[in-house]
């Protein structure tokens, strides 16, 4: 039987983990047998999303965009997994109404944190008044009021934020937990090498 598609929603501020936990989760989904694909903010907006800014009205039809291809995934029994700042709370709803079966996780990381991480260099830029309308600095983040799921990346490692993840989706029966003994060697090389790339291992 196939697997049940959903939308697994990454929102948090630049810099918080979403796209290594989204990775992270992909691999871990594939491995228990799910069809999974990943919409991220960043790649979206050189494609799908191209040409568009950072403003309230961009970053909206952004987002409705991504929603709509979380949509049409998860109809044909996909998981979903966006990646993206999504700093406006309306829109997130409106997609989660859209959707139905959406988990929305908010990816969260104090400023302070953020600031001194920067892997982009992009709060220098933003703190220097190069890049404007940052979110976090002088353009809004909206904090979801009920998010199904909380990591905090600050204190969490990416590992321990993966396993929190699928814990909850276990408990939401959208995801089994693999029997010991059904990863691959490749699966095991595949997450290995994520990890690597990640400087974890
Ligand atoms: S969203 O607001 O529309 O959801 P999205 O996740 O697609 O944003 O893109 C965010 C990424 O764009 C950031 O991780 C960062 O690399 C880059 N970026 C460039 N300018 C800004 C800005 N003003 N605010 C936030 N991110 C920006």
């Amino acid at each position: 039987m196939a697997e049940k598609g959903f939308t697994l929603w990454f929102t948090g501020l630049s810099g918080a983990g979403k796209t290594t936990l989204a990775r992270l989760v992909e691999t871990e989904l594939k491995t228990r047998g799910h069809k999974v694909e990943v919409l991220d903010g960043d790649v979206v907006r050189t494609n799908l999303s191209k040409g568009l800014g950072f403003s309230k009205e961009d970053r909206d039809t952004n987002i409705r965009r991504i929603g709509f291809v979380c949509d049409l995934l998860t109809r044909n029994e996909v998981v979903a997994i966006a990646a993206a700042i999504s700093p406006y709370r309306e829109v997130r709803d409106e997609l989660k109404a859209q959707i139905g079966a959406f988990v929305e996780v908010y990816v969260k990381c104090s400023l302070d944190v953020l600031i001194k991480r920067d892997v982009k260099g992009l709060y220098k830029k933003a703190l220097t008044g190069e890049v404007k309308n940052f979110t976090g600095l002088d353009d809004p983040y909206e904090e979801p009021l009920n998010p199904e799921i909380v990591v905090e990346t600050d204190s969490q490692s990416p590992l321990e934020s993966v396993a929190f993840i699928l814990r909850g989706l276990e408990e939401m029966a959208l995801t089994k937990a693999a029997e010991a003994g059904a990863y691959t060697q490749e699966d095991e090389e595949e997450v290995r090498r994520r990890l690597e790339a990640l400087g974890y291992v």
